[in-house]
């Protein structure tokens, strides 16, 4: 069913989109359900681009739409300030420089306490293999967002492999383009193209009950 917060991120109409993310928030949704309505929204104008109904600057204006939307947000997302849990290693995957997603995750998971080393974006296989090392991480989280992108995320499984440190850490890859597919030909153990199914697979993955990484 079509949103008329999901419309107004969709037509670029910012006013609008911060209105009622306002107007939600009064109303007592949580940020996770205001968030993947404006994703949804963000989708479609990833659709017009692919149609040539929009241009680059609208790819442009919908991530500074998403970016003042965060901020409204911020105040709101509830903060645990006890450092807790194992370390997470996250990065956007060479070639591609998408990260609002990722930062949305990470924002969120560092909410809430868990210490997250961003690599930040276009980051090499083996960047992401001397990270895990260096921070002891047991969960490493990669973003994809552009599909040719995805098979640099298999070389970061296989590198894991070879350096015999694959049983050591959980692979959890995100974006856009990811499904089970991708999963399975990368190696990866797990797999979100949405923020609650990412927060699920965090609160799985780090043995969290509802209450803690669930109260965003
Ligand atoms: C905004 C945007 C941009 C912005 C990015 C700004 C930024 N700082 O990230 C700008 C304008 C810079 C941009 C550039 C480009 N873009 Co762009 N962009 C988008 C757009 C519209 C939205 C992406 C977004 O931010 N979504 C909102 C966030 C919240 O959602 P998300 O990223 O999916 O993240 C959520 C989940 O996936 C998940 N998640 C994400 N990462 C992770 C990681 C982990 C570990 C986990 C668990 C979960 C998780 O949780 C997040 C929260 O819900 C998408 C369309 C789309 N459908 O995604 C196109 C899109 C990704 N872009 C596209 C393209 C082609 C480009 C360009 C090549 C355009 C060009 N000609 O230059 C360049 C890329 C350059 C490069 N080398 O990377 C294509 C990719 C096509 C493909 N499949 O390969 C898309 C799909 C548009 C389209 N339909 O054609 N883009």
């Amino acid at each position: 069913m079509e949103d008329e917060l999901q419309i107004a991120m969709a037509d670029l109409d910012e006013e609008k989109t911060l209105l009622l993310v306002e107007e939600r928030i009064k109303a007592g949704y949580s940020s996770v359900e205001i968030i993947e309505t404006c994703r949804r929204g963000v989708e479609i104008v990833g659709e017009k681009y692919s149609d040539s109904h929009y241009y680059l600057s609208d790819l442009i204006m919908s991530e500074e739409i998403l970016k003042g939307v965060m901020r409204v947000l911020e105040p709101y997302i509830p903060t645990n300030n006890t450092v807790q849990g194992p370390s997470i290693v996250m990065g956007t995957i060479e070639g591609d420089i998408h990260d609002l997603g990722k930062n949305i995750i990470i924002y969120l998971l560092r909410s809430s306490g868990y210490k997250v080393h961003d690599l930040g974006v276009d980051v090499k296989p083996e960047r992401f293999i001397q990270a895990v090392n260096e921070t002891n991480a047991s969960i490493l989280g990669i973003s994809v967002l552009i599909s040719f992108c995805v098979s640099s995320i298999k070389r970061v499984v296989d590198l894991l492999d070879e350096a015999g440190m694959r049983d050591k850490v959980k692979v959890v890859v995100g974006g856009y383009p990811v499904n089970q597919e991708v999963k399975e030909f990368t190696g990866a153990d797990f797999y979100a193209n949405d923020v609650t199914e990412a927060l699920r697979i965090y609160r799985e993955i780090l043995g969290v009950e509802e209450g803690s990484v669930s109260e965003f």
